[in-house]
């Protein structure tokens, strides 16, 4: 059971406590609930998910609601660098389209928190611009994707002794 969302305007409820929802019109109330998982869909090009393990809010109510939900989110900044925690993204899952979407609004890097606002609920998360190589060798493409914050050079995969890439993107 998560928290009861009654009717009425601005209701947030709070979750676990990293996690709260505004909604701006509450119609019915309902309980919602937030299923933290660690696996879910991987990351679009050009960004890995952050933490290890990656955190996924699967979020549902039985509530009526209309208008906007903001979502805050905490999260731990631990192993990224500054330019990685301001380019962080909080996404969605959109299962019409099947690919995230960004709803990120802000965010308070000084005390880890990251806003968001969407029209409805689905799968949440937060991901990071990452270093994209994709490597062809005869017909297989080999896509690697790298921290920022790695300290060694990347390294691609020897296969019948070739390791030169025949492209490198860098996706932000
Ligand atoms: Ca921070």
């Amino acid at each position: 059971m998560g928290p009861w969302t009654d009717v009425g305007q601005n209701i947030t409820v709070t979750y676990l406590p990293q996690v709260s929802f505004t909604f701006a019109n509450v119609v019915s109330g309902g309980v919602t609930i937030v299923n933290l998982t660690q696996t879910g869909k991987p990351a679009p090009l050009g960004f890995l998910l952050l933490g290890k393990p990656p955190a996924y809010y699967d979020v549902r109510t039985t509530a009526n609601y209309s208008g906007s939900i903001t979502m805050t989110l905490m999260y731990s900044d631990s192993g990224l660098n500054s330019l990685e925690e301001k380019n962080m993204v909080l996404v969605q899952w959109n299962n019409t389209s099947g690919k995230w979407e960004n709803i990120t609004v802000g965010a308070d890097t000084m005390h880890n928190l990251i806003f968001g606002e969407t029209l409805y609920l689905s799968v949440f998360t937060v991901i990071v611009p990452c270093l994209e190589i994709s490597t062809r060798m005869g017909s297989s493409i080999f896509l690697m994707r790298y921290n920022w914050q790695r300290p060694s050079a990347p390294r691609l995969p020897a296969r019948n002794g070739i390791r030169k890439p025949t492209s490198i993107r860098i996706m932000w």
